[in-house]
């Protein structure tokens, strides 16, 4: 293993709530639904625009909306997502993913981010881990959203890597389904069940260390 690629957001830290929070503050404001509490799962891993159309289409007023009015509605919602995620501090690290880090680099493993997120940058500045990646693959650059295999192509390429050689890291089906689509060795966070398609799947960040990686990586 030369590299480890990992999803931001339910593997570093959690700002699901956050994005949710600001999704069900627009959607109420704006066309006047309230969100369901399975929506949030439901929105993991998923784009800003792509989750915008999910709630459009649950409040059946997609066809209501242009291009230029979704992009609009976007970026309201990320002002609020930004305003939730200012708090954030290193005390909002996931349990055991400072000591991983420092695992794999002492390991001289490359360290790379594979999030849908265009907030990626300036949420690992807040979590004081930006220094720690070698890189981090620029979501607005691929073609295709996960479960597409692009962002974690982009991912392993930024640190010059094959993707046979990288352990992607996810808590989203759909990006474990990126990581297997990538040919990369896939271990996630989450419940087995749902994750089956991972090369190894523990119950809390907590959980993960170099050796489960590099064990997971060799089968
Ligand atoms: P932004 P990940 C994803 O992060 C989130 O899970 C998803 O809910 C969000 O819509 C997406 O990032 C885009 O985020 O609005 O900040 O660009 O799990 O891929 O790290
Ligand atoms: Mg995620």
């Amino acid at each position: 293993m030369k590299g480890a690629i990992f999803d931001l957001d339910g593997v570093i830290t959690d700002t699901a709530k956050f994005h949710f929070e600001a999704w069900s503050q627009l959607a109420k404001e704006q066309f006047g639904l309230e969100l369901p509490a399975e929506f949030e799962a439901q929105l993991k891993g998923i784009s800003r625009t792509d989750s915008l159309v999910k709630i459009l289409e649950f409040g059946d007023i997609l066809d209501q909306y242009d291009e230029e009015q979704i992009a609009q509605l976007a970026e309201k919602k990320n002002g609020y997502y930004l305003k939730a995620i200012d708090t954030l501090t290193k005390d909002d690290i996931l349990p055991g993913i400072t000591d991983l880090i420092a695992q794999l680099k002492a390991h001289d493993v490359k360290l790379s981010i594979a999030s849908a997120s265009k907030n990626a940058p300036a949420i690992l500045k807040k979590l004081g881990l930006y220094e720690k990646f070698d890189a981090i693959a620029d979501p607005s650059k691929v073609a295709n959203g996960k479960p597409a295999p692009d962002i974690f192509l982009a991912g392993a390429k930024a640190v010059d890597l094959d993707p046979r050689d990288c352990v992607g890291v996810e808590d989203a089906v759909s990006g474990v389904a990126a990581i297997k689509a990538a040919n990369m060795t896939a271990v996630a966070v989450g419940d087995p069940k749902e994750l089956s398609q991972a090369d190894a799947v523990v119950n809390t960040t907590a959980d993960f260390s170099y050796e489960l990686f590099e064990k997971t990586w060799e089968k």
